[in-house]
């Protein structure tokens, strides 16, 4: 389900995807899929990008360094930006996800190179808060090349209705994901 609204240079798009918390996925909206592990993964067309959002469990986090020096099997090498390693957020709680964006080219469908991306996530349920920041981190998962470069961090995501926002550039798209 994809609603696309252009308002001048900028273009919004929105999805909404219901995390199945068992096998049942019959019924989760078109647009959507889940992964092992419970991830779940939202392409959106927004503007000229092709704006893929992923929520996973907890992923590692090395710099280049690092991951020549220890040579990790997975996990993600941060090429640039913040990374979020200790295992708790700011004054929040444990980082338990792995939230990440693909940015492409919508119409040859590799990734744009260095756009500006910015990342808000809001909980709508069980309780209402504010949106949180999310500290983008460049990166491309480990033994992947360039092709899998994307945007985003470990995140402090309890059970919950999200509402996801991002910004690429002067495109903008929203999700609305169950955890
Ligand atoms: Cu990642």
């Amino acid at each position: 389900m994809i609603m696309r609204k252009t308002y001048g240079a900028a273009a919004f798009a929105a999805a909404i995807i219901a995390l199945p918390s068992a096998a049942g996925a019959a019924g989760t909206p078109a647009h959507t899929s889940s992964m092992a592990m419970g991830a779940v993964t939202i392409p959106v067309t927004a503007g000229a990008y092709r704006m893929t959002l992923t929520i996973g469990p907890r992923e590692a986090m090395y710099s280049q360094a690092q991951a020549r020096r220890t040579h990790p099997t997975t996990g993600e090498i941060m090429l640039r930006g913040t990374m979020m390693m200790g295992g708790m957020s700011m004054g929040m709680g444990m980082l338990n996800r792995h939230l990440e964006v693909y940015v492409l080219d919508r119409r040859t469908m590799r990734p744009v190179s260095n756009p500006m991306v910015s990342i808000t996530y809001q909980a709508l349920s069980p309780m209402m808060r504010r949106p949180v920041q999310v500290p983008v981190a460049v990166m491309v998962g480990v033994s992947m090349d360039m092709a899998d470069i994307h945007y985003g961090n470990n995140v402090f995501m309890p059970a919950g209705t999200y509402r996801v926002s991002v910004h690429v550039n002067t495109a903008y798209a929203t999700y609305t994901v169950r955890l």
